[in-house]
């Protein structure tokens, strides 16, 4: 009980900080040189020079910016249903959200990660976990496009992930809450010593990107928060930070910081890989989603998936190690050499870096503080590598400018926090406005950061912009962090809430950004290349339309035939092959959203009229001028009538 009293105390006091730091006005908000305004100005069509994909939170989406101008690209639809692009309405991306709960139309994406070779940043892919309904997926950053969707099983808050180790050998994603594994009915209040947290380490193709489950490990029932891979000399272990250590059920703002110090699990995968490579590990039946977007038929496939391979991390000794870490540590953030891991305990007044050699050395010399579970806890001092002193309040998340440097968030104090490794002394600072989570330095989680901006990415923005009612925008600010101190350049509004981003230069991926799918190429099967095949085919109440559009008209524009009760298929290919020419099409009263159909792509609709009567439908994108003219008809007739099926264009059905 004094220790509850004690923590509330504490709990309380920093509430207080947080709410006062936000009573502070902002000051320096008009402190903006026009050198600042200068170096975010990229002149009417010129290009900035670094993509940013942020993480739009509980919008389930990416949002992709440039740098250093702050200007919105695209959201790109990941978890999340998007009207706008059709995606999770079409008929052939509805299966990109099937889950084995079913349909699940939103998600809750917090950590993008790009994909890497030999540690540095390739621009291929960019994956982001789904929290809610565990998943990783998968967006090619040729077409901008979600491309795979992979269920995690025995997984609950899918938090410790999207992170890739450096040859993007595996995506790896932690479980935030611990659960029965497998789920079963049983008491809550039997949480400690039965739940489990499943660390899947999900392994990706290195030629076409496809994911797959290569084994869990089945780690204590701890909240695995956060994690980073190993990179050069460390490459080859993966670091995760924990919290509710207690293993508490309840209360969790109390009951899971009472201990001094939780863990950062440091995980030696490629141990792990051999051992299942060489039989090792229990295959555990599961029932998992895993979906597919094959460009080649526009179309997404789900496959429910039966099992899956777990690891006891006991059978493989010498694969894990816990290291304590103070109060309840967040961010578990790996520098570009290695050898650090630096563990922001939420908790703590101090930051907390270890190193990974004395972490070796302190295994080869069996300095150990006991174990969890059977698995060793590595001596604190043995594997601490230095503590960065009073910093701030409340750190949460580091990354690192690739000259010495690492900058971290700190929620409660409001601010960025400069810092140098080695030394571990803090050589600036600057105020976010307001309460920052994560920030972003573009290849800040690789081997080689581009260290000239910092994007810190705030949860409250109160003041900074014109209001919007009660819901106000959240917020990312840039700064230059090209000399020794760091330069505020720019405020931009986000979508959803930025958790982490991922951002590289924009010639990686610029020159592979494909402008138009080839017609010839198209293998959806109801795909339509030329108005000559267009056609209108009933099959007992379903109707399939193959229908073409080209500016600036569909074919066919009229059809008759129709009747109440039908489902009528619109499968509508993109004739045109320029870029930037999609149309979009929508029907009158049709239970679902628009199109918006690309270049050489089909894509399909489904209406189900209700009434009788002759029914418009029309093109959504501007696409020429005569678009206003791209329109058509469908004539509903009565479930009972005879009126034949007859499709035309450029004449009048007789
Ligand atoms: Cu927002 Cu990475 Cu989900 Cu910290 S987490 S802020
Ligand atoms: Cu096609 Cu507007």
């Amino acid at each position: 009980m004094k220790n509850i009293l004690k923590s509330m105390v504490a709990l309380l006091s920093i509430l207080v900080a947080f709410t006062s730091c936000n009573n502070t006005s902002n000051q320096n908000a008009g402190a903006l040189s026009g050198s600042a305004a200068e170096k975010v100005y990229v002149n009417p069509g010129e290009h900035d020079e670094f993509y940013a994909f942020i993480s739009g939170g509980f919008s389930g989406q990416l949002s992709v910016y440039g740098l250093p101008s702050g200007r919105l690209f695209k959201v790109i639809p990941v978890f999340s249903q998007d009207a706008e692009k059709a995606y999770g309405y079409n008929e052939e991306t509805k299966p990109m959200l099937n889950t084995s709960h079913g349909f699940v139309p939103w998600d809750d994406s917090h950590h993008p990660d790009i994909s890497q070779t030999n540690g540095v940043i390739d621009g291929r892919w960019v994956f982001i976990n789904g929290n809610n309904t565990p998943r990783i997926a998968k967006i090619d950053l040729s077409t901008f496009e979600t491309t795979e969707i992979i269920e995690v099983p025995n997984s609950a808050g899918n938090h410790s992930s999207s992170f890739v180790t450096e040859n993007t050998e595996y995506v790896v994603a932690g479980t935030r809450f611990s659960v029965p594994i497998p789920q079963k009915d049983m008491p809550i209040k039997d949480y400690k010593g039965n739940f489990k947290g499943a660390l899947s380490f999900i392994s990706v193709d290195p030629e076409h990107g496809h994911m797959d489950i290569k084994f869990q490990l089945i780690m204590p029932g701890f909240d695995y928060d956060l994690s980073h891979p190993g990179r050069g000399k460390s490459h080859g272990w993966f670091f995760f930070s924990t919290y509710n250590t207690e293993e508490a059920s309840t209360l969790m703002e109390v009951n899971a910081s009472q201990n001094d110090k939780d863990f950062i699990a440091a995980v030696n995968w490629k141990k792990i890989e051999e051992y299942v490579n060489n039989g090792g590990g229990t295959m555990m039946a599961a029932n998992y989603a895993h979906n597919v977007y094959d460009e080649s038929t526009h179309t997404a496939t789900s496959t429910m998936k039966k099992e899956v391979l777990t690891v006891n991390p006991l059978d493989v000794p010498g694969a894990v190690y816990l290291m304590p870490t103070p109060k309840s540590p967040h961010g578990c953030d790996v520098d570009p050499t290695g050898e650090y891991i630096v563990g922001s305990g939420k908790l703590s007044a101090n930051l907390t870096v270890h190193s990974f050699t004395k972490m070796l050395a302190a295994i080869e010399n069996e300095s150990f503080a006991g174990d969890a579970y059977g698995i060793p806890i590595i001596d604190f001092e043995a594997s601490l590598a230095g503590v960065v002193e009073q910093p701030g309040l409340g750190p949460l998340h580091t990354e690192f400018d690739g000259k010495g440097n690492a900058y971290t968030t700190f929620f409660i104090s409001s601010e960025v926090v400069k810092w140098k490794l080695g030394t571990w002394e803090v050589v600036d600072r600057q105020p976010c406005y307001y309460s920052v989570g994560h920030l972003m330095i573009p290849g800040g989680n690789s081997q080689k950061p581009f260290g000239k901006y910092v994007v810190a990415m705030n949860k409250i923005t109160k003041d900074r912009y014109l209001p919007t009612g009660p819901e106000v925008t959240q917020s990312a600010q840039l700064y230059d962090i090209s000399g020794d101190k760091m330069e505020l350049l720019l405020d931009f509004p986000t979508v959803g809430e930025p958790h982490y981003a991922a951002g590289c230069p924009a010639d990686l991926i610029k020159p592979r950004s494909k402008k138009l799918f080839k017609l010839e190429e198209n293998n959806h099967p109801y795909a339509t290349k030329n108005e000559a095949d267009t056609k209108v085919v009933r099959e007992g109440k379903d109707v399939h339309v193959y229908m073409t559009t080209i500016r600036s008209h569909f074919s066919p524009d009229n059809i008759e035939g129709i009747k109440v009760g039908d489902k009528v298929y619109f499968h509508i290919t993109n004739l045109e092959q320029d870029y930037d020419v999609p149309h979009g099409v929508s029907m009158i009263g049709a239970n679902t959203s628009e199109l918006l159909i690309m270049p050489g792509q089909t894509e399909t609709f489904v209406w189900e009229p209700k009434q009788v009567g002759v029914w418009p439908f029309y093109c959504t994108d501007f696409c020429s001028a005569l678009h206003q003219e791209m329109q058509g008809y469908v004539r509903v007739s009565a479930a009972n009538s005879s009126t034949p099926l007859r499709w035309s264009l450029g004449e009048d059905i007789e």
